[in-house]
């Protein structure tokens, strides 16, 4: 018998909550061969990323995904084999009721928020509270071994390779975008929240002697885009040059898509917790502009990522790296970190491509995730 999963998303804000239960509902159905309903409460963010999505149905199917709009008044359902939490979304009362009746016992999991910290290890597969009898459990991704690892779909790094070795695919890709960069320009993608640091970056582009096409996906950064260019506002098509910079703002693309414009360029700056991870698996450098948290402890996780993902640099690329990185989450001066990095570019590229091996050396998160099951059952 195959096992029903049930796995709930609840959109706080943003779409790294959606974007993460998609993928991980879709590779449990293609790779583990799992029964997945996959129950969203907004499902017009769904939409931004799976256009295919109709937003009024209560149920409908995509991509082998049983997908339900999780509805403000839940309608009686049989509880699943294993019941997903997405990050520590509160589950239905009726539906924790039914997990309690059920004859079997469902394995009930919190997917959490990932962080490079080092106290994850400790806190991964842990018990949490229980429901009438129902033991809930921490599941934490993560880099470290010991962690429930990252979303990483099979062959996807070698899809990436191929891609990124086949120049006429991505030219063919990016022109299907509108996109038609100078020869030689430099390619960066740009996803952010706002950012006041953004001006510095982009007057060091404009003026540097290499040509650079910055395309940015609308969402909130372009406020800070268009005030750093004295237009109105800018919109998906928009196009202008500045010197040696040209910024394009591009629409929200399919999930797919998103991916591959990562893999085309040559550094992306992206943000969250989803985009973060597939930057990683472009193996190319990348900045981070990690979700704001109060008593900013989001610096502790940033910190804790950097420690980690710079360790094998030599000090001064690493000083490079982190002195932008920590200048792009504190709206400090980009231009001189930049100019850094620069210097050492050749070995921060390297050094990505060498990062994403080795985390590609970890069990994925979907295929931890069933492990985990199985020892459970
Ligand atoms: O949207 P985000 O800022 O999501 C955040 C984080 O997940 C954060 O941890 C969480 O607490 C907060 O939401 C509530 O960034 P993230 O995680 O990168 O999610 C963006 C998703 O959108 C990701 O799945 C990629 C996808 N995407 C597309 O599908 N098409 C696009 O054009 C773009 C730019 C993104």
């Amino acid at each position: 018998m195959k096992a029903r999963w049930d796995i709930f998303c609840s959109v706080v804000d943003n779409y790294g909550d959606i974007g993460v239960t998609w993928r991980l509902a879709r590779q449990l159905v293609v790779e583990h061969a799992c029964d997945v309903r996959l129950w969203v409460d907004d499902l017009r963010a769904f939409e931004r990323m799976c256009p295919d999505i109709d937003v009024h149905l209560a149920q409908q199917w995509q991509e082998g995904v049983d997908v339900r709009h999780w509805p403000s008044e839940w309608v009686a359902a049989p509880a699943a084999d294993v019941v997903i939490a997405a990050f520590a979304c509160q589950l239905p009362p009726d539906y924790m009721e039914a997990m309690a009746e059920r004859q079997r016992t469902p394995l009930w999991m919190n997917l959490d928020y990932l962080s490079a910290e080092e106290w994850v290890v400790g806190c991964h597969r842990l018990p949490s509270v229980k429901f009438k009898g129902v033991q809930k459990y921490f599941f934490f991704p993560g880099f470290r071994p010991g962690t429930g690892g990252l979303l990483r779909e099979a062959g996807l790094l070698e899809q990436r390779h191929a891609f990124q070795q086949d120049v006429a695919a991505q030219q063919h890709f990016l022109q299907g975008l509108g996109v038609f960069p100078l020869a030689g320009a430099r390619l960066i993608s740009l996803f952010a929240y706002e950012n006041a640091g953004l001006a510095r970056w982009l007057d060091v582009l404009s003026t540097d002697g290499r040509a650079t096409h910055l395309l940015v996906p609308e969402g909130r950064i372009l406020g800070d885009v268009a005030r750093w260019l004295g237009v109105e506002g800018l919109a998906a098509g928009a196009v202008h040059q500045r010197q040696a910079l040209t910024v394009q703002v591009l629409p929200f693309v399919r999930q797919e898509q998103y991916d591959r414009l990562l893999w085309c360029c040559d550094f992306n700056a992206v943000r969250g917790e989803d985009s973060f991870v597939r930057a990683q698996w472009a193996g190319r450098p990348l900045l981070w502009h990690i979700y704001r948290q109060d008593e900013d402890i989001h610096l502790d996780k940033l910190d804790a990522f950097l420690e980690l993902y710079t360790a094998a640099l030599s000090p001064a690329a690493r000083a490079a790296l982190v002195s932008l990185w920590q200048a792009w989450n504190t709206e400090g001066d980009m231009a001189q970190p930049w100019k850094m990095l620069m210097e050492h570019w050749p070995e921060v590229l390297a050094h990505a491509e060498r990062w994403c091996l080795e985390q590609g050396l970890q069990a994925d998160l979907a295929t931890a995730l069933v492990q985990f099951y199985e020892s459970w059952i």
